[in-house]
């Protein structure tokens, strides 16, 4: 969280308002904030601002907005008697305690699909940017060790190679199309094996890193998924084997994978999530052999504002007793 929220709700009227009120739990879009300004009374991260004005207008909340990210623990529905709805703009809701909003039949939405071609296509971004060294060949460029030491080394083929997709839902599936068009051979983990697709399937993520030579992580976080990514499927994936991380920071082991990359035991990777955001380990920050990108698979114009959208009309179809378009699997 960077910038400091404001204190209290969009209203300018003293006057008690009949819209429902809304509780920001993360620093929103200004294209998402202004839609729901639009419709509700909205308090902006009023939890973490001013505890005092938050107990007071806490009885009053009615719906939870926040992010891919953001944290809605049981103890702060436990502060909300009157929540109805929690409304993720984001696909990933890890940071939900969902069983606690489900005990007291609160759905939780958030915004699968929208965002598939964005993260796929970051995905391949980063495979390539990492194999090819892109950013390292930028920065030997603007050096001038071009024109003082020639050539830079010659980098990894992409095309053609062998790709293992960890987590084949709706993301890894749009990654795996891409790879198609680059002639990559596909084969996945996931929980199950998928009837009619034409990919070969390994039942654990150590037994997929050993036949391939890119692994792209794409599973959701949480206590099911945490470390599924540890130092023995980085020794699987082998010295000449990159690994790609567009799930969440949890599903690696941060650890493992800093001293992999410093040993040599996998040849690289690329990281767009982190166990502890915005710090990923500075060890990290020191390699060549690593891409890192701030969490921003999804984040540009075109794909943010279709989530704002899709999470705004979930809250607009909750409080006009309509159905909600895209409730968690669990609250379906
Ligand atoms: P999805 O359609 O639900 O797909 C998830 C896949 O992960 C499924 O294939 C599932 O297996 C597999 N999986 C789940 N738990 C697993 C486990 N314990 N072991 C092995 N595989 C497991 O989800 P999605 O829409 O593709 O999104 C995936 C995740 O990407 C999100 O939850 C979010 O964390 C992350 N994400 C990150 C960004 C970013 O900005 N970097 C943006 C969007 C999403 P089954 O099919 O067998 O159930
Ligand atoms: C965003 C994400 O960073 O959808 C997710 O799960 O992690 C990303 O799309 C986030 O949700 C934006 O609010």
């Amino acid at each position: 969280m960077t910038a400091a929220p404001s204190s209290s709700s969009s209203s300018s009227s003293s006057a008690p308002s009949s819209r429902p009120h809304i509780l920001s739990v993360a620093k929103l879009a200004p294209f998402f904030m202004s839609q729901l300004q639009a419709s509700f009374e909205v308090h902006d991260r009023l939890h973490d601002s001013d505890p005092a004005a938050f107990a007071k207008i806490a009885p009053q909340i009615r719906g939870i907005a926040g992010g891919g990210e953001s944290k809605v623990p049981r103890a702060l529905q436990q502060q909300l008697p009157a929540l109805e709805i929690i409304s993720l703009m984001g696909v990933g809701y890890d940071g939900i305690d969902v069983a606690a909003a489900i005990e007291r039949g609160i759905p939780v939405t958030h915004t699968p699909n929208v965002l598939n071609d964005e993260v796929a296509d970051l995905a391949m971004g980063l495979m390539l940017s990492v194999a090819r060294r892109i950013p390292l060949a930028d920065r030997y460029v603007r050096a001038g060790r071009w024109a003082k030491e020639g050539p830079m080394p010659l980098a990894r083929k992409v095309s053609g190679a062998r790709l293992g997709i960890v987590g084949l839902g709706r993301i890894g599936q749009a990654i795996a199309d891409r790879a198609q068009a680059f002639g990559m051979s596909i084969a996945y983990t996931a929980r199950s094996a998928k009837a009619g697709l034409p990919y070969a399937f390994y039942p654990t993520a150590a037994a997929l890193a050993a036949e391939v030579d890119f692994l792209i992580v794409i599973t959701p976080g949480g206590a099911g998924t945490r470390h599924m990514i540890n130092a023995e499927v980085l020794a699987a994936l082998g010295s000449g084997g990159y690994l790609i991380n567009v799930a969440r920071g949890s599903v690696v082991d941060e650890a493992a994978l800093v001293d992999a990359l410093q040993r040599g035991v996998i040849a690289g990777a690329g990281l767009d999530v982190f166990e502890n955001e915005p710090h990923p380990l500075e060890a990290l920050w020191a390699l060549d052999n690593v891409v890192l990108t701030p969490h921003m698979a999804s984040a540009t114009v075109q794909t943010r504002q279709a989530m704002a959208d899709l999470a705004a009309d979930n809250l607009r179809a909750h409080f006009a007793g309509t159905p909600l378009l895209t409730p968690v699997p669990e609250c379906a």
